[in-house]
């Protein structure tokens, strides 16, 4: 699956662009569109994230984030990679499960 089948290329380009000095993920959920998608495409959306279909996203996988939504754009810093990891990571085992990443998006 692509993610243009979820999200719309426009929106997506603009969330990235958001995105390019300083990333904030509550921001990017917002202006990508993902907010307003039901948990089932969001858990299309967390399938694409999982690129090793661990069924977690791992902080290796986190890193890449914008980049598996555009593949010209940036990699997230180890910083900006930790707080988004901790936003998400409610149990505490380092890496988002898709239960986790669909409560990050709603919340
Ligand atoms: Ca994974």
């Amino acid at each position: 699956m692509k993610i243009t089948e979820i999200l719309g290329a426009g929106d997506i380009s603009k969330a990235i662009e958001q995105c390019k000095e300083s990333f904030s993920f509550k921001k990017f959920f917002e202006t990508s569109g993902l907010t307003g998608k039901s948990p089932n495409d969001v858990k299309k959306v967390f399938a694409i994230l999982d690129k090793d279909g661990s069924g977690y996203i791992e902080k290796t996988e986190l890193k890449y984030f914008l980049q598996r939504f555009s593949a010209g754009a940036r990699v997230l810093s180890d910083n900006e990679t930790k707080v988004f990891m901790a936003g998400g990571d409610k149990d505490g085992d380092g890496k988002l499960g898709a239960d986790e990443f669909v409560d990050l998006v709603m919340s």
